[in-house]
């Protein structure tokens, strides 16, 4: 009796000091990231459609929406280019801007203030985080050179992957990721749920699904899958190591999930491609914008209709080129449960790419998130051959572009 009374005593006590540990914790500041300068220097920026999310629920919204979004990821435009005298450009790049996504600024700030203080970790702290890469699964921490980038030059860029707010993705996480967990899970919920689903219902409007939440299906919150939350840095090297990397961050490629959210930040380094003879083209994502992207998946499973945007990141320009850049972006993946297989689409049926129809035999019956891995596993160790392809179940893709 008196042992159990001590013990239950004893377990108070422990509690309470947990409690106070946490309370502790969880006042500690977040300190405020301040953000590079802009550069000065006049870049060749690509111009990008803006998808205003305030509209969306309003009547009409949506189809409006989807019909804006239609020519940014398919259409040709067919006017001259001011002065350019460049007919036929394509407004399709596979990028567009939204509005309106319903996160405050300081909402954002904050999760770049939460990167920049796991990256104060030494080397040594952020690797016990690591991911476990070699299964392809990006969950934790890939650590700083992983890629050789160029024939025997490791890359600068490191990254910490947040899986969902699921009991399917739990590992353990660093001490700044627990202390911000609600915060964290608020923002990752919705970009996924409240800018994303939205997003994947436009697409399917444009395919003519027959129901809205066709997509949307297949890329459910509770549903396990690799989507992520990512907190990306480059870190900034010095001239000749920038040389030897054919002044590379990443190498051209397209996405391996979904859609991926590129959150505004100021250091010039993404660039998108049209076409395969298109120049590359800068980004810049103004504030109250985010940049989204259409990755593989959607590009399969509308079988090439909507097209995955080729895209690399290379070294900033002069006045940037000391800065580490820290990103933060949002994957959006297929869930486990989605199988890789065209759409059942009257617009894809007409145009004579539906599964039955046109090219190659697509197979069904592949599990998306093998796509997804299979992927990681190609990219995350090697510098690749630009014309090396993945290919699954008559499905295909080029696993890098230069
Ligand atoms: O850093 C960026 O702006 C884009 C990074 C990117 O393309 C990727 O991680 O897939
Ligand atoms: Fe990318």
């Amino acid at each position: 009796m008196a042992t159990e009374t001590q013990t239950v005593t004893e377990t108070v006590q422990q509690q309470q000091q947990q409690q106070q540990q946490q309370q502790q914790v969880e006042a500690r500041p977040l300190e405020k990231y301040i953000f590079p300068e802009e550069t000065r220097e006049q870049l060749d920026y690509a111009e990008l459609v803006t998808i205003d999310l305030g509209l969306y629920d309003q009547p009409g919204g949506k189809e409006k929406l989807a019909a804006q979004l239609r020519d940014i990821v398919h259409e040709v435009d067919h006017s001259p280019r001011e002065g350019s005298g460049v007919y036929a450009r394509l407004t399709r790049t596979g990028f567009f801007y939204v509005t309106n996504f319903g996160l405050t600024q300081e909402q954002i700030n904050r999760q770049y203030a939460i990167g920049e203080e796991f990256y104060a970790l030494s080397f040594e702290e952020r690797l016990e985080y690591r991911a476990p890469l070699e299964e392809g699964n990006y969950n934790g921490y890939r650590p700083l050179g992983s890629v050789e980038i160029a024939p025997g030059q490791r890359d600068n860029v490191e990254m910490y992957n947040l899986f969902k707010f699921i009991p399917q993705t739990q590992r353990s996480q660093p001490e700044v990721i627990r202390r911000h967990w609600a915060e964290i899970e608020r923002v990752h919920r919705h970009i996924h749920e409240n800018i994303a689903h939205k997003l994947l219902r436009l697409l399917a409007i444009i395919l003519e699904l027959p129901d809205e939440d066709a997509l949307v299906r297949g890329h459910r919150y509770e549903a396990n899958c690799d989507s992520a939350l990512r907190y990306m840095m480059s870190r900034a090297r010095s001239k000749e190591d920038d040389e030897r990397c054919n002044h590379l961050y990443t190498r051209g490629h397209t996405d391996f999930g979904s859609l991926t959210f590129v959150f505004q930040q100021p250091v010039a380094a993404l660039q998108v491609k049209r076409s395969a003879e298109a120049e590359w083209e800068w980004l810049r994502i103004p504030e109250g914008h985010v940049a989204v992207n259409i990755g593989d998946i959607v590009e399969l499973l509308s079988n090439g209709y909507l097209k995955s945007a080729v895209h690399r990141v290379i070294s900033p320009p002069e006045d940037q080129a000391s800065v580490d850049r820290l990103g933060l972006l949002y994957f959006v993946r297929p869930s486990d449960g989605m199988d890789l297989e065209v759409v059942d689409s009257p617009l894809l049926k007409r145009l004579g790419l539906s599964k039955d129809e046109g090219r190659e035999e697509k197979q069904a019956g592949i599990p998306a998130t093998e796509w997804v891995r299979a992927r990681v596993r190609r990219n995350w160790t090697r510098s690749n051959d630009a014309k090396e392809v993945l290919a699954m179940g008559g499905f295909q893709t080029r696993v890098v572009y230069d």
